[in-house]
């Protein structure tokens, strides 16, 4: 998978993109990313990328040129197709595992990072095909966007992982939190790991484990168990723990 990233502060990508998984997905070739500077397709002597917003009022916003500029010298340079061309910005649709999951499925990603008061909107009239929000709160840029999503994305890549099998029990995957994990020492400052997780008994563990995940999303979560599939016993047990609370 390739995923092209184009935005202001290019620097801010390093460090991210060289450490653990990112960084040998990219060893494997399971994915290249390329960032590149907007301000590179300017054509004036202060390599403008910003103006003031028409009809007024504070901020700067992005100019549509260098951004149109860019996106398109890097189709010309690779495959011409449909690529999905991605604005990151608060006002996009809001980036879940689900999306995570879409989006891995794409051969070729094109991520736009807003900045400033915002972007000229023939950028996402005209240009962008998606956008995408990380969240319900203002970043001061799509950097940091960009590098949540590409590392939600990437670890996704088959390969990526040491083994599926973790990608499988993420919390979320299955539109749960996941269930509470424990390592050794079996007692730590006098907390004891459960027993039931020492006692062998698979299917015990596991039961305890759905309930657990169950519990837990109820608890800090709620709006997620509207989706989830849940059996009549399952939901008797978020009634119990709830009454039980009180
Ligand atoms: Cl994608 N960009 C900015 N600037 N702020 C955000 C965001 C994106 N997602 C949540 N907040």
């Amino acid at each position: 998978m390739r995923i092209d990233i184009l935005c202001l502060f290019p620097e801010m990508f390093a460090s991210p993109f060289e450490q653990s998984i990112v960084k040998r997905a990219k060893e494997r070739a399971i994915i290249d990313i390329v960032v590149h500077n907007i301000r590179d397709h300017t054509h004036d002597k202060h390599r403008t990328v910003d103006d003031y917003s028409c009809g007024g009022g504070p901020g700067m916003l992005l100019k549509p040129e260098p951004i149109f500029e860019a996106v398109e010298a890097i189709k010309e340079q690779t495959n011409p197709g449909e690529i999905p061309i991605i604005l990151l910005t608060p006002q996009g649709r809001l980036f879940t595992q689900q999306v995570a999951r879409e989006l891995a499925s794409c051969s070729h990603l094109m991520l736009v990072c807003g900045h400033y008061e915002g972007v000229d909107e023939r950028v996402r009239e005209h240009l962008a095909t998606d956008e995408i929000s990380i969240g319900d709160y203002v970043l001061s840029g799509g950097e940091l966007a960009a590098m949540v999503v590409v590392d939600a994305i990437a670890r996704l890549l088959p390969g990526a992982l040491g083994s599926q099998v973790s990608l499988n029990s993420d919390s979320h995957n299955d539109g749960l939190l996941e269930y509470p994990q424990y390592t050794r020492p079996k007692t730590y400052r006098g907390w004891s790991v459960p027993s039931v997780l020492l006692s062998g008994n698979h299917g015990e563990i596991a039961l305890w484990r759905r309930r657990e995940a169950i519990l837990r999303t109820a608890k800090q979560r709620p709006d997620l168990l509207r989706k989830a599939t849940l059996s009549t016993e399952e939901r008797k047990w978020i009634s119990e723990s709830l009454s039980s609370q009180k």
